[in-house]
C-alpha cells in the first residue's frame, strides 16, 4: 500500500503554473553545458531526518506521521515509503546511516542480520527503481556507548566496537555501490577539557581513520571517503571543526590523499564561515567531495538544518563547483528536516520541491557567472602582476629574500593601490541573476 497515496510523481511544469506539488525551475532532463541538471546537480534524499526522525526536540515528543516501529517489519515499511518517495520526487540518490535503516539488536549478530535483511530489499528496491546509494555511512553518536565518542572514547572497547560498525557500513556502501563513504564525528570532541587528553585523542581518531582507508583499499570501494566538518553540537567542540581543522588533521596523519570533505552549509555557518567559503576552501586545497544542502536560521545559533531558500547565496557556491569542473563522485544531499509542525504526509515534498527549485535557480544564476565569466576574469586581472619577470621568479622558487631585495632596491616598483571592486563585483553577481 502506498504511503503517499494521492501524490503522483512531481512534473517538471515551468514558472507558469501554480501547482504546488510540482517543479518550477528545475527541469531534470534539461541539458546545460553538455549535461542534463539531473546529472550537474546530483541530488540526494537523506533517510535519518526524512524518514527514521519522529520530528522530537529537545523539549517534546516526535510529531510526524512516520507510522513505524522500531523494528524490523517497520524498517520494511520505512523502506518502501522511502523508495516510493524518492521515485516519486525523482532523485537519483539517497544516503542513510546503518541505524536508520535497521534497528540495533541485542547482540552485533542481532543487530548484522537485521541490517543483512533490509540490505537485501533495499539492493531490490534500487535494482527496481534505478535510484542509487550517494553514501552510506554509519551512526556513531546516537547509542550511549558513544556518549563520550567512537574513535576517541578513552574506552579502547567502544573505539572496537566503532570500527566493527564502520566495517560493516563501509562493505554495505561498497556492495551497494555507493559512489561515497561519510564520516561525521558526531561525539569526537570534547564535553570539557578538564577530563580531556586531546594528543591521545588527536592520535586515536588519526589511527581510526588510517584503518578506515586501509579496509577501503583491501575491499577494492572505489567511492571517496569523505570527512564532514562540524565544529560543535553534540560536543562543545568537536575535532573536525571545518575544512581547514580537518586539512591540517588530514596532513598529520599522512590521509590528505585518502579523503576529501563533505561540505555542510549548516555546519559552516556554526563555524563562523559561510558555506561558500567552506566549499571554496576545500576546492583550494583539492579536498572538496560532496555537499549536504540545508540552511541555519540566522537569528538562532544551532544547526536548525531547513531546506535552501536563498538561490543567490547557492549560486555562488554552484558557481566554485562549477569552476572546478562540477561534482565527480560527490553529489547534493539535503541533510535537511522539515520544522516540527510540519505534521502532512505532503510536506515532506513541498519541503524537497522547494530546496531542488532553490538550487536550480542558483544553478542557473551559476551559469550565468561561469558563461559570462565576469568573475573569472576581475579575478585573473587582479592577479596578473604575477606574469612579470618578477613575479615569475618568486613562483617558480627562483627569487630569494637577496633577489627581490635587489630588485626592491633598484627602484621603478609600482604599488599604487588598485581597487579591490568588491561593490561593483557584487552588482555583477547581482545582475547575472535570470
Ligand atoms: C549531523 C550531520 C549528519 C551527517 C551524517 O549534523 O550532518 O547527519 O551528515 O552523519
Ligand atoms: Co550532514
Amino acid at each position: 500500500m502506498a504511503f503517499f497515496p494521492d501524490i503522483e510523481k512531481i512534473p517538471y511544469v515551468g514558472t507558469a503554473s501554480a501547482n504546488p506539488l510540482s517543479f518550477h525551475y528545475y527541469d531534470a532532463e534539461k541539458k546545460v553545458l553538455g549535461k542534463s541538471m539531473a546529472e550537474h546537480l546530483r541530488f540526494a534524499v537523506c533517510y535519518w531526518h526524512s524518514f527514521a526522525a519522529p520530528g522530537d526536540d529537545v523539549f517534546g515528543d516526535g510529531t510526524w506521521d512516520r507510522p513505524w516501529g522500531n523494528d524490523v517489519a517497520g524498517a520494511q515499511k520505512k523502506l518502501a515509503a522511502a523508495f516510493e518517495f524518492f521515485e516519486k520526487l525523482g532523485v537519483a540518490y539517497f544516503c542513510f546511516h546503518d541505524r536508520d535503516i535497521a534497528p540495533e539488536g541485542a547482540t552485533v549478530r542481532e543487530t548484522e542480520k537485521n541490517l543483512r535483511l533490509i540490505a537485501d530489499e533495499m539492493a531490490t528496491a534500487m535494482a527496481r527503481s534505478g535510484v542509487a546509494l550517494l553514501w552510506g555511512t554509519a551512526n556513531l553518536f546516537g547509542h550511549p556507548r558513544y556518549a563520550a565518542g567512537a574513535a576517541t572514547n578513552p574506552n579502547p572497547d567502544v573505539f572496537a566496537f566503532a570500527a566493527d560498525q564502520v566495517k560493516t557500513a563501509l562493505e554495505l556502501t561498497h556492495e551497494l555501490e555507493g559512489q561515497n563513504y561519510v564520516l561525521w564525528g558526531g561525539r569526537e570532541g570534547y564535553d570539557t577539557l578538564l577530563n580531556t587528553d586531546l594528543r591521545r585523542e588527536s592520535d586515536q581518531l588519526g589511527r581510526f581513520m588510517e584503518m578506515v582507508a586501509e579496509h577501503k583499499q583491501k575491499i577494492g570501494f572505489e567511492g571517496t571517503l569523505l570527512i564532514e566538518p562540524k565544529p560543535c553540537e553534540p560536543t562543545k567542540h568537536q575535532y573536525d571543526f571545518d575544512a581547514a581543522s580537518c586539512f591540517a588533521f588530514l596532513q598529520k596523519y599522512d590521509l590528505e590523499k585518502e579523503f576529501k570533505l563533505n561540505i555542510e552549509c549548516n555546519h559552516a555557518t556554526l563555524a563562523g564561515h559561510s558555506f561558500h567559503h567552506e566549499v571554496a576552501y576545500a576546492i583550494a586545497h583539492d579536498l572538496f567531495g560532496s555537499i549536504d544542502a540545508n540552511r541555519g536560521d540566522p537569528q538562532n545559533g544551532w544547526d536548525t538544518d531547513q531546506f535552501p531558500t536563498n538561490a543567490e547565496e547557492f549560486a555562488l557556491v554552484l558557481y566554485e563547483i562549477l569552476l572546478a569542473g562540477g561534482f565527480s563522485n560527490g553529489g547534493l544531499n539535503f541533510d535537511a528536516k522539515l520544522r516540527r509542525q510540519s505534521v502532512a504526509r505532503e510536506d515532506l515534498f513541498h519541503a524537497h520541491i522547494g530546496g531542488m527549485d532553490t538550487v536550480a535557480r542558483a544553478f542557473d544564476h551559476a551559469i550565468a557567472l561561469y558563461e559570462t565569466q565576469v568573475l573569472a576574469n576581475a579575478r585573473a586581472e587582479r592577479y596578473a602582476g604575477w606574469q612579470s619577470p618578477i613575479g615569475q621568479s618568486i613562483q617558480q622558487r627562483k627569487a630569494t629574500l637577496e633577489t627581490l631585495s635587489a630588485h626592491v632596491h633598484a627602484g621603478d616598483l609600482a604599488m599604487e593601490p588598485v581597487s579591490g571592486r568588491q561593490e561593483e563585483l557584487e552588482n555583477l553577481v547581482a545582475r547575472a541573476a535570470r
